[in-house]
């Protein structure tokens, strides 16, 4: 409950008045009771806000419809047509995943969540949702499950045929296959966003609405006409990706997004909040965080009985009644309805009683009524400054007949019996014979019949069919040489990658060409990464502009925000950078303009924070840089367990959009940098690139020529520098990546010095992607055995040589050992399994066995084993190189 204690310490310039109306307002109270009262003070606050007093807005209203009844602007479609349209698409949608489940049990799809938002969609379908005939069009996030309901629509169309739905959930064979859910990974013609992870789709809607003013403001595109529509499960606002990031959308007056949460009261296994109001609970929350809120809770056929409800009876109940009491409702007939909803109240039984029992079950909920969705939709696109939610009551499974209609399993039905499924082609009105019924047969009413001429007439005026991706042909200018050859060059003082990435993306938004599609992304981390200075070179995105003098306006560097900014300063959400990296990332194909996102974060909060967003970028097809900093387990020291990254490049190889590198030099990061923009913006691959970057301060050494080496970075491994000949000794190949590099090159001074052993360099810049080509060729050759074997790039690297092997990284010794399948010599790998410690540098990289004496030490190892020293040469190294072999780490955990 709201205090109204701070009342005390705002002066009162007139308490006579004060205490007069206080006076009156409690008669009132007296003689009428406190509804009366209520009454009056709301009247008041709204007369209040007519005479243009900024008062608090109500958190939440009573549990009845936003729109009056008489503001409802008249519904400018054909009704009856509507009606006619939505049954064929209703029962289609049935159809596909009914005929799905017949011919392959167990395949899965869902029939409830589209039967109760079929209405919601329609009414965009036919008067809001603009295509992209001229323009980009709405951005429209679909509830995944509702998916059938949508290629339905096309069936419609004409846009997919029979034979097509009939391969709903059945994409191996190729082309033609219907994904289970929005897709545009696998059907990119069509699918524009996923959305089937709960909650992704929400936030990615909010920063996709935030893009589109970005482009917009920037003079990128004209985004003025596109409205952002976001299609959400009730349940799946308890996501926090659905609520994580309603304030920014009313922060920066997002008015041209608009949410639809199909409030059907029930999510999985029942109901959402059983106990409570779903719908009062969401409209709290988003006018807590400033949304514009439209409850669509009752259809037409209450409004007589609200206008008849003088006593406020009505109202009451519908305002005590909880959730799940309303689905009860919907299961147990009119005369329960009569009885519980009606009954207690002798005004509410009067205000029923000319109703007969199938009239109260024909009471609909406000989310399957056109008249009142149109007034929503319209009142949506109208509103200026904020957000709108639509917050629509409808019933799960709606019309499916008893087994599915708000029952609690409703959401898994995927069968009707063939009662169900005639008494649904009834209720429909479609000209389905009964013999046809068990094979649930597709209905078109073919291409010249009136419903199929109003909805292409309809898809026309609104600018062509939906959903549909279009990726337009790019004009495309490579890089300028000067953005990168300095790196190429070398440096003669200590730098690292990270400060060297910096001045690469300064030296980037100054490219002519594409500086200007450059979004550089930090979540409040760019001063630790070096990119501070691009706050005053290119500006920090400000919708509304800077409204204050900043602190450092007299620096040099001072914290500049804009309208026409270009970093996206994110704050602390790596989920809306991620987000916002997606709506970058496909602004290629969504506003034909391709924008080229550096996500640069702190690479322990990346993939295993917001993993599930890197996947989804993958399936959106989205293309640009995620760039770990502050990477390594041991070369982020100090920082500790919760900080010290080792094993995202491990998860980033279970992603299959992602090419990950973990390059050990300046001159690798801007080689990789620049075959990214190549792949990615010339060639059109969709493919996102992660690229690790440290904080340890090295020389950089210039890049060696030759083509194993211009090549080599990017496919993974290449020899950086031979084995010092002079020495005769015994020789190992040493394979480093990322800062231990650093350790690998003084344990190549060890090795010559202490044990007259020569070491070759190698830098490993990707184990993934050694792997993945390895397979590729290992595929091939075990579906050719009669045919002389491919080989790989790893194998052609290192064939015929057989001098050992160590490879060292600051990542899981799994990263190493992704290729060992490949590598026929003793192959050591070492690395930072477990959690990370707050320590040194120095002292973690010990304990960790990746320093220069751990390398070292197993370079003899694998060198007796390997039959070139004996096992006591071996073991006498590590005693000289002060390893003690007994000394276990304290922190392993005990397996
Ligand atoms: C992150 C995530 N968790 C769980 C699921 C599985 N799941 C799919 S739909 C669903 C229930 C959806 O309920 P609601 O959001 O209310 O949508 P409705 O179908 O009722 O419209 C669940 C739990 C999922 N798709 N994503
Ligand atoms: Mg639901």
């Amino acid at each position: 409950m709201q205090t109204f204690d701070f009342l005390e310490q705002i002066p009162d310039a007139d308490p006579a008045d004060t205490a007069r109306l206080i006076a009156e307002l409690e008669r009132s109270v007296t003689a009428h009771g406190p509804e009366r009262a209520r009454l009056l003070m709301m009247r008041l606050m709204a007369r209040a806000r007519d005479l243009g007093v900024d008062l608090p807005t109500l958190a939440t209203t009573p549990y009845i419809n936003t729109i009056k009844t008489s503001d409802e602007p008249s519904f400018p479609g054909d009704e009856a047509m509507e009606t006619r349209i939505r049954h064929i698409v209703r029962w289609n949608a049935a159809a596909m995943v009914l005929r799905a489940n017949k011919e392959h049990p167990g395949i899965g799809g869902h029939l409830a969540t589209y039967a109760s938002a079929a209405s919601l969609y329609e009414v965009g379908f036919n008067h809001f949702f603009r295509g992209k005939v001229g323009g980009a069009g709405d951005q429209i996030f679909y509830q995944g499950h509702a998916a059938p309901g949508i290629y339905s629509r096309a069936f419609l169309e004409g846009r997919i045929g029979e034979a097509q739905l009939d391969r709903f959930r059945q994409e191996t064979e190729g082309p033609g296959g219907l994904p289970s859910y929005p897709h545009p990974r696998l059907l990119p013609d069509f699918w524009e966003f996923p959305t089937v992870s709960m909650g992704l789709g929400g936030i990615g809607s909010i920063y996709q609405a935030r893009y589109n003013r970005y482009l917009h403001n920037r003079s990128l595109a004209d985004t003025s006409a596109s409205r952002v529509w976001a299609f959400l499960g009730d349940g799946e606002m308890d996501e926090p990706e659905s609520a994580g990031a309603l304030t920014l959308a009313a922060r920066e007056g997002l008015d041209n997004l608009t949410w639809v949460v199909n409030c059907n009261l029930q999510r999985l296994d029942g109901p959402v909040r059983g106990n409570g109001k779903i719908v009062q609970e969401l409209e709290g929350l988003f006018r807590g965080a400033g949304w514009n809120v439209i409850k669509v809770i009752w259809a037409r056929e209450w409004d007589p009985l609200l206008a008849a409800d003088e006593t406020g009876d009505l109202v009451r109940k519908m305002d005590s009644t909880v959730d799940g009491e309303f689905q009860k409702y919907t299961v147990a007939g009119g005369a329960y309805i009569r009885e519980h909803f009606f009954g207690p109240e002798p005004a509410l039984a009067q205000l029923v009683a000319h109703l007969s029992d199938e009239d109260l079950v024909r009471l609909r909920r406000g989310g399957h009524d056109y008249r009142k969705i149109h007034a929503a939709y319209s009142a949506a696109v109208a509103h200026k400054g904020a957000p709108t939610v639509i917050l629509a009551k409808t019933v799960k499974g709606w019309t499916l007949g008893p087994s599915v209609e708000a029952t609690n399993p409703a959401h898994q039905a995927k069968k009707l019996t063939e009662a169900e499924l005639r008494a649904f082609r009834d209720r429909l009105d479609l000209p389905i014979p009964d013999e046809k019924i068990p094979e649930a047969p597709y209905y078109h009413p073919g291409p010249a019949s009136p419903e199929a001429k109003y909805i292409a007439e309809r898809r026309a005026a609104l600018g062509g069919p939906l959903p549909s991706r279009v990726v337009h042909p790019s004009v495309w200018t490579a890089p300028q040489p000067a953005v990168d050859e300095e790196f190429a060059a070398g440096s003669s003082v200590a730098v690292s990658t990270t400060m060297a990435f910096a001045k690469l993306m300064r030296n980037l938004m100054r490219d002519p060409a594409l500086g200007k599609l450059i979004v550089p992304i930090v979540p409040d981390e760019a001063r630790t990464f070096g990119m501070d200075p691009l706050f005053k070179q290119v500006g920090i995105y400000a919708p509304f502009g800077q409204r204050y003098e900043p602190v450092d306006s007299e620096l040099l560097l001072s914290y500049r925000e804009s309208q026409s900014g270009q970093v996206l300063e994110e704050g602390i959400t790596e989920a809306g950078s991620m987000a916002s990296f997606q709506a970058a990332g496909t602004a290629y194909a969504t506003h034909a303009v391709g924008t080229i996102p550096f996500y640069v974060f702190y690479s322990m909060f990346g993939f295993q924070r917001v993993g599930d967003q890197v996947w989804q970028s993958g399936d959106a097809r989205a293309r640009g840089f995620l760039i770990g900093a502050t990477a390594g387990r041991t070369t982020l020291a100090g920082e500790g367990l919760q900080h010290d990254d080792g094993h995202s490049h491990l998860i980033a190889h279970a992603m299959p959009h992602v090419v990950a590198y973990d390059p050990a030099f300046a001159y690798e990061m801007a080689a990789l940098v620049r075959r990214g923009i190549t792949r990615m913006y010339e060639r059109g691959e969709d493919i996102v690139y992660y690229v690790t970057i440290y904080n340890e301060n090295q020389v950089q050494p210039a890049l060696p020529s030759g083509a194993s080496v211009t090549e080599g970075i990017h496919r993974g491994l290449y020899q950086f520098a031979a084995a010092d000949t002079a020495n005769a000794g015994a020789r190992v190949r040493l394979f480093g990546s990322g800062a231990i590099m650093g350790e690998v090159l003084k344990a190549r001074d060890l090795l010559r010095d202490r044990f007259g052993v020569q070491a070759e360099i190698w830098s490993a810049t990707s184990y993934s992607e050694l792997r993945r080509e390895a397979l590729v060729v290992e595929r091939w050759n075990r579906r050719h055995p009669d045919t002389t074997p491919r080989k790989a790039w790893l194998q052609e690297q290192l064939e015929g040589d057989r001098a050992p092997i160590v490879a060292a990284s600051d990542w899981m010794t799994a990263m190493p050992d992704l290729i060992a399948p490949w590598i026929d010599v003793p192959y050591l790998v070492l690395g930072t399994d477990g959690f990370g410690l707050s320590d040194t540098r120095e002292a973690l990289r010990a304990f960790f066995s990746v320093d220069a004496a751990h390398i070292a030490a197993a370079a003899m190892v694998a060198l007796s084993r390997n039959g070139d020293r004996s096992a006591s040469d071996a073991a006498a190294a590590i005693k000289e190189l002060g390893i003690d072999p007994e000394l276990q780490p304290v922190f392993v955990l005990d397996r």
